[in-house]
């Protein structure tokens, strides 16, 4: 394992956070388009890239970043491929899908679900809970009740594809997600649209094999997910018991109000994660964060973590800077 000062010096940031500390030198923490705010959609691993194709498309015609980050995030729960996020989702150890979802607007309000079973857009049922009630957080059967009440049709998740692939895992019944394995696949997607306005949205089926009852960060607001247009937005993928603990999201805008840059900011949550878990060499968390101004930032545990960005100049993956190095 290498030392982190020893990363430092390759990362772009790293050699920001290196010139901080020098005689003479004083940088700006977000010090790109301070002036301008840049219209962005962000969004967790491949599977960012439909999602934003869709959020661009929005708000490249003037649509808020609350419908970008919605929409977006509908595609991904809808592949059937996708094998922790909606259809297809990897259900828990008892052979349940339950998905988790939250949206956060740019007004603070928000909506979450969490355990919801045979809803095949639990992002959807987080935004009604967010716009028609006065809850934040809806769970299990109350959350199906309440999705029907609103016409979200029934639908069974589990696909033959996922149900072979569970099959298998119980004749071993062996607990273990893997680092950047199909069990690590929440779409989490932030937003900033012309009308200058943050919006995030967080939606997944969670750990596969998940003891059944388990709920992870995604649908819980300041871990999974947090939004303040005064400063930016930040969620979190991975094992979610280790973003709960630190309040992850919450902890990435915070920092971001302080004035650091988003990148600065997912680091400084990464680090706090390493600091709280004892067994980092076996889990994966990573983060990304936006500012108000549009700059973005990501930041991970391991190598491996990926993310989608379209704004005017970048329209594709990049891979995050991550804390070990091989
Ligand atoms: C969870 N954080 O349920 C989710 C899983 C995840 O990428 O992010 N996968 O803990």
């Amino acid at each position: 394992m290498k030392k982190r000062r020893e990363f430092i010096k390759q990362s772009s940031v790293g050699l920001g956070m290196a010139l901080i500390g020098m005689p003479g030198i004083k940088l700006e923490p977000t010090s790109i388009s301070e002036k301008t705010k840049k219209p962005i959609i962000i969004s967790t691993w491949n599977h960012g890239l439909p999602c934003n194709d869709i959020g661009w498309a929005i708000i490249n015609k003037g649509g808020s970043a609350l419908d970008a980050v919605e929409k977006g995030v509908m595609v991904v729960e809808s592949d059937p491929t996708g094998t922790s996020v909606g259809l297809g989702g990897a259900p828990d150890r008892d052979g349940h899908v339950t998905l988790d979802a939250c949206i956060m607007d740019d007004k603070h309000n928000c909506g979450g679900v969490a355990f919801l079973e045979n809803i095949e857009h639990p992002i959807s049922v987080a935004r009604k809970v967010m716009e028609d009630t006065p809850h934040v957080l809806l769970v299990g059967e109350g959350a199906y009740e309440f999705a029907r009440e609103k016409g979200f049709e029934h639908k069974n998740l589990l696909t033959e594809e996922s149900k072979k692939r569970y099959e298998k895992w119980l004749s071993e019944s062996q607990y273990k997600p893997i680092i950047n394995i199909e069990n690590h696949d929440t779409i989490g997607a932030l937003a900033l649209d012309k009308d200058g306005n943050l919006s995030g949205a967080c939606t997944t089926s969670g750990l596969a094999y998940k003891m059944h009852g388990r709920v992870g960060d995604s649908p819980i607001i300041g871990a999974g997910l947090f939004v303040d247009n005064e400063v930016g937005a930040a969620c979190a993928t991975g094992v979610g018991e280790a973003v709960i603990r630190i309040a992850g999201s919450a902890l990435v805008v915070e920092h971001m109000r302080m004035g650091k840059s988003p990148q600065e900011a997912c680091q400084i949550a990464i680090e706090r994660v390493i600091s709280k878990n004892k067994n980092i060499k076996d889990i994966q968390v990573g983060f990304l964060a936006i500012d108000k101004y549009g700059n973005y930032g990501a930041y991970s545990i391991h190598e491996g973590f990926n993310f989608a960005i379209y704004n005017d100049d970048f329209q594709g993956l990049k891979d995050s800077e991550y804390f070990f190095l091989k």
